[in-house]
């Protein structure tokens, strides 16, 4: 959980009124006597009030990772879901807010401690009136916090030091069939693009070793600028954590989409991705009555491994995927 439960402005006024006006009645019960008596009540109040929605934002303020300490992936992760600087300008309001209501407790608490005790509770009705226009002017913020709160609710646990294989290619390509058949990851699958929505990870131990087999929402072939929130949480992935990529075509075209543009596809992240090893994988060739598709992919694609061909609806052909990624690593570490 990245954010905890943010209070809507009404929900913290009410609280911190309540707990007021408890603490109120304490001092109407105790023993002090005598006009001192009403000011300490007034006096209480305000103190009370503000203190209550100062201890809610700094709470919040407090379980709040932040955003600048955690790695690269999160950072980019969050950026891409609820935009960084959109969170820490909301998160800024908190803060400010708890500024000013400190300021508003000494300020008032000393206002009615100096006032003939027929004026306190008129003080502290103006000390009320300005806590509530504070919380009230923050409220964008607070429910941008909501929502934030919402939109990160699944954000992945990543391991960043497991070696990482990103699956990556067009919608509806089989993407997550694949996940499925290398590890006990659960992904949704369907008939139809865009199934999977954001980033969805399974893990493969091999005798001495874990991987982390990462499955990515699909990416039509279009510049990095017109990508949605969902094609830029696989860039994400493939920026800052992929070791390797498995490339998955689909040479049938059932899923919908043209050769040339899974094509365009895959040399367009072999030249983003440099450094990162792309596996080209050929999928659904259950599908295929020749390789007459497949040919005319390699004849187009730039590549330094070996392809492989697989159908990953009833599995045959994975366990070479597991090879290779055991192939990878101890190549890896050769060089390491
Ligand atoms: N015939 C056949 N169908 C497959 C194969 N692999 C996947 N499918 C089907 O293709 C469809 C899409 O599979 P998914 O695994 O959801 O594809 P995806 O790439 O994750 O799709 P998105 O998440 O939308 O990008 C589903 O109906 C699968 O059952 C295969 O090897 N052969
Ligand atoms: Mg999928």
């Amino acid at each position: 959980m990245f954010l905890p439960t943010i209070p809507t402005p009404d929900e913290v006024v009410d609280k911190a009124f309540r707990r007021a006006k408890k603490a109120a009645m304490r001092i109407r019960g105790s023993k002090i006597r005598g006009q001192k008596k009403s000011k300490r009540i007034e006096e209480v109040r305000v103190q009370t009030a503000c203190q209550v929605i100062r201890d809610t934002y700094d709470d919040i303020l407090k379980k709040t990772p932040r955003v600048e300490e955690l790695s690269e992936f999160y950072q980019d992760y969050i950026d891409v879901v609820v935009g960084v600087d959109q969170l820490k300008k909301s998160l800024g309001a908190l803060k400010w807010a708890s500024d000013l209501l400190e300021k508003l407790q000494g300020q008032y608490t000393s206002k009615i401690r100096r006032s003939p005790p027929e004026n306190a509770s008129k003080i502290r009705r103006e000390a009320y009136g300005r806590i509530v226009s504070v919380v009230n002017r923050i409220e964008n913020e607070l429910d941008f916090l909501t929502f934030a709160k919402q939109q990160l609710r699944n954000m992945p646990t990543v391991d960043t030091e497991a070696t990482t294989a990103v699956i990556a290619g067009f919608p509806n390509v089989g993407k997550s069939t694949l996940l499925r058949k290398i590890t006990s990851a659960e992904p949704e699958v369907a008939d139809y693009p865009f199934t999977t929505k954001g980033i969805q990870i399974g893990h493969l131990e091999r005798r001495w070793k874990k991987f982390q087999i990462i499955d990515t929402p699909g990416l039509l072939d279009r510049p990095v600028m017109d990508m949605n929130e969902i094609e830029l949480q696989a860039m994400v992935a493939l920026e800052n954590l992929a070791d390797l990529i498995l490339f998955i075509f689909d040479p049938s075209t059932t899923s919908g989409y043209p050769l040339e543009n899974q094509i365009n596809l895959y040399n367009e992240l072999r030249q983003l991705f440099k450094d990162v090893t792309v596996f080209p994988i050929f999928n659904k060739m259950d599908l295929l009555g020749d390789e007459e598709n497949v040919k005319y992919i390699l004849e187009r694609i730039n590549r330094r491994e070996e392809p492989l061909m697989v159908t990953a609806s009833d599995g045959s052909g994975v366990s070479k995927i597991i090879e290779l990624l055991d192939e990878f690593d101890a190549s890896k570490e050769k060089y390491d």
